[in-house]
């Protein structure tokens, strides 16, 4: 009998391990958003509306970020579409 309640107990705390590291493990698993909501974009440049850029200064580089090929309104004030054809980090 004694067993049986030990292994019961056993069951229970596995359960509620599931279940309190679950929804943790499915949050870090999701990649971050490549475009931030509305309010949210107040922390990056609107000329560059497809994608985050972090505000100027400083000033950024192609090096500096990830994304390539995305569009350019605008001001362009980190200089990443140096032709002018609305299109940023092209190479
Ligand atoms: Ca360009």
């Amino acid at each position: 009998m004694k067993r049986l309640f030990y292994a019961a107990i056993a069951v229970l705390a596995m359960t509620l391990a599931v279940i309190i590291t679950t929804p943790q493990q499915l949050m870090a698993q999701q990649p971050a958003p490549v475009v931030a909501g509305k309010q949210d974009r107040a922390n990056y440049e609107s000329s560059y509306p497809n994608v985050c850029i972090p505000l100027y200064p400083p000033d950024l580089d192609c090096g500096d970020i990830e994304p390539r090929r995305f569009t350019v309104n605008g001001d362009d004030p980190h200089g990443f579409d140096g032709d002018k054809d609305g299109v940023g980090c092209e190479g």
